[in-house]
């Protein structure tokens, strides 16, 4: 017998502006990633920008860090920004749709680009090609019977809005949001059911501790009335998906580090519980049971946080809870509140070094138990059925002169996290989907890179843009192939 049901939706997940490039065609508006530079490990990502007085300058790219007062964001002609192409998927869909069937997708993640619809944000009426193109590769899945899962902001606000008012902490963005995704319920009607309003939405929150830069209790406030927004319109967003099509599910998205205390001391047990609730539970209940915990007040209190809220938002969050829960895994953190100079410190990770875990060259852990810890202690406080919409290995690969790549380090890492879910189901979790993040390489969120691959595809596209963009299968392309014919029984 399966240890997976008959219908487990196995797939993969990409991101608009981490795959499609194409950032200036089809009418496509700004966002920030197209005046973000690349990264590495060791040197952040920055955003360009022309100051107040016309000037030339570059911010570090860091949670919760704006613009200085009267700057615009820039493009400059002569700097490399990754993400203007990325890996062309805006071309070459077809291509890789026709890839993922042959590997057996039952689902495929990928978000749709706001920018797209809605250059600005504030235009009354969406852009027509924006709507083509979604409609094109929606049809191209179905192709393959592969079911799209719609991201529906990944990152992306359109630019114009993060200029004009400041992004999500600025309530105007409620309703020309649910312009946008009311658009894509009624456009996309019968061509998608699965929706996730936000990526990672407690990103701000938990990363402002982990790796924030944080000058002032301003920022936290900042971050809580973002995340208040973002609530409510999750909410709408519920409210009208179900009453467009019976048929939608919609799911919050959520970014899954359990985290560990790295000692017994009691102080570090209590530590470690807050950042589970700051970090992971505060929106997961929220967004799941409709209501603010209790330790929400506690948590407001800590950085004089006022959030500014309506009865009829606390309604509308009562009544609309998310139908399903998914989230992204890819490594624990390990928390404590004494002095160990043993930390991480890699790009996009933070915390004491877990002497049983092993890192990757970025710094991130692998640990795979961490999964099914996460699920199962998801699945007791919510009961919804799981989606795992991201989880990967991100590598410095090597093709070969013979188009191969032996990434078994990849294999390695899912097989691990796949026995975990295996687990977690036989342990009674309702888990119903598995979507690796970046199947096919694209480029990396946290340090803007090509050289960190998460893929079962290469695409041969480098550092500073060389490259033909040509696609190859890697070795866990073929492994992967054999895990969904089997339904993860051939690990
Ligand atoms: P990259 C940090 C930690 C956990 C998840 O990340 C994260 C990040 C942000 O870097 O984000 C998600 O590309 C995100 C994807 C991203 C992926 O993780 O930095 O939803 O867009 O690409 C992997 O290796």
């Amino acid at each position: 017998m399966s240890r997976f049901p008959k219908d487990f939706l196995w797939g993969g997940a990409i991101s608009a502006h981490q795959a499609e490039g194409g950032f200036d065609e089809g009418g496509k508006g700004l966002t920030k990633s197209d005046v973000m530079t690349g990264g590495s490990v060791s040197s952040p990502r920055k955003e360009t920008y022309i100051d107040k007085d016309g000037n030339r300058q570059y911010l570090i790219h860091q949670t919760g860090v704006r613009l200085p007062e009267g700057a615009h964001y820039a493009v400059f002609d002569d700097e490399y920004y990754p993400n203007h192409v990325a890996i062309d998927f805006y071309h070459r869909y077809r291509e890789d749709i026709a890839l993922f069937a042959e590997m057996g997708f039952k689902i495929f993640r990928m978000s749709i680009a706001w920018t797209r619809l809605f250059p600005t944000g504030e235009e009354e009426t969406p852009n027509e090609a924006g709507i083509q193109f979604y409609k094109d590769v929606f049809n191209e899945l179905h192709k393959y019977n592969i079911e799209p899962l719609v991201t529906l902001w990944h990152d992306d606000t359109p630019l114009a809005l993060e200029e004009k008012y400041g992004g999500w902490s600025n309530r105007k963005l409620i309703e020309l949001y649910d312009r946008y995704v009311n658009t894509c319920f009624r456009e996309f009607k019968g061509l998608v059911k699965y929706w996730l309003p936000f990526n990672e939405v407690n990103n701000i929150l938990m990363f402002l501790d982990m790796f924030g830069n944080v000058s002032s209790d301003k920022m936290y406030q900042d971050a809580y009335q973002e995340l208040h927004h973002k609530f409510v319109a999750t909410a709408h967003a519920v409210k009208a998906a179900h009453e467009i099509d019976p048929d939608n599910m919609v799911g919050c998205m959520i970014c899954g580090v359990p985290f560990y205390p790295a000692t017994c001391d009691p102080k570090d047990i209590l530590n470690n519980y807050y950042m589970w609730e700051k970090g992971i539970f505060y929106s997961s209940n929220v967004l799941c049971k409709g209501t603010y915990p209790t330790f929400a007040k506690r948590l407001w209190k800590e950085h004089d946080v006022k959030v500014q809220m309506t009865e009829e938002d606390l309604k509308e969050i009562r009544e609309n809870p998310v139908d399903m829960y998914t989230f992204s895994y890819y490594m624990s953190s390990n928390v404590t509140t004494h002095t160990n100079d043993d930390v991480v410190g890699g790009n996009c990770t933070s915390g004491v070094r877990n002497p049983y875990l092993e890192y990757s060259e970025w710094g991130w852990s692998t640990d795979p138990l961490g999964l099914r810890y996460f699920l199962e202690k998801i699945y007791g406080m919510y009961e919804k059925p799981i989606i795992i919409v991201e989880n990967g290995l991100g590598a410095a690969d090597v093709l070969n002169e013979d188009g191969t790549v032996h990434d078994d380090y990849r294999i390695d890492y899912c097989r691990k996290h796949i026995e975990e879910m295996a687990n977690a189901i036989a342990n009674g979790v309702d888990l119903r989907g598995y979507t690796p993040w970046g199947v096919i390489d694209l480029i990396s969120a946290g340090s803007g890179e090509m050289k960190k691959r998460y893929g079962f595809i290469y695409v041969d596209r480098q550092q500073n843009g060389q490259g033909t963009l040509n696609r190859y299968r890697k070795d866990s392309f073929y492994w992967y192939k054999e895990v969904i014919a089997s339904n993860g029984e051939k690990l």
